[in-house]
């Protein structure tokens, strides 16, 4: 199976009215959407899906932050698509964000950074598991030889 990630739109995102432009980004580059939802979740998801960072200082405020609207939550698929994925958001702190980046053009401060996405093949595998117990959309786009050599 081709690559895939897990990209969600925080509440600040969705607020803001970034999700066409998100969406549009990984679509412009050649990213397949495979799997979307608008969702507010509960604390104890929000928990787990930040468990790696539990014992960090900002965790409360970080739960806060993602239970305090609807979230967009995304599978894309592509080659590379983890690594070019947390390219095209740019750095964890915007204000070291890269402009081009999602974060460098539309986010100011850390714990408003508009978007998230997996670090690695690994963890993405346990979010989309996670956020979309029911596996992928199961489509091929017919461009595919347009953008793949
Ligand atoms: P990323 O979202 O780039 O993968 P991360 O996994 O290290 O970054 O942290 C998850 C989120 O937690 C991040 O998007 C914003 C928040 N965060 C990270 N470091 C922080 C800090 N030092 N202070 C406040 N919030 C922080
Ligand atoms: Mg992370």
């Amino acid at each position: 199976m081709a690559e895939q990630t897990f990209i969600m739109i925080k509440p600040d995102g969705v607020q803001r009215g970034l999700v066409g432009e998100v969406i549009s980004r990984f679509e412009k580059k050649g990213f397949y959407l495979k799997g979307l939802k608008l969702q507010n979740v509960e604390r104890a998801f929000a928990e787990k899906h930040y468990s790696d960072l539990s014992a960090k200082p900002f965790f409360s405020g970080l739960v806060d932050y993602i239970v305090s609207g609807p979230v967009v939550a995304m599978i894309w698929e592509g080659k590379n698509v983890v690594l070019t994925g947390r390219k095209i958001i740019g750095a964890t702190n915007p204000a070291q964000s890269e402009p081009g980046t999602i974060r460098g053009d539309f986010a100011i401060d850390i714990g408003r950074n508009v978007i998230h996405g997996s670090d690695s093949v690994e963890s993405a595998t346990k979010e989309i598991a996670l956020w979309f117990p029911e596996g992928p959309a199961n489509w091929q786009s017919s461009l595919h030889s347009w953008i793949y050599e």
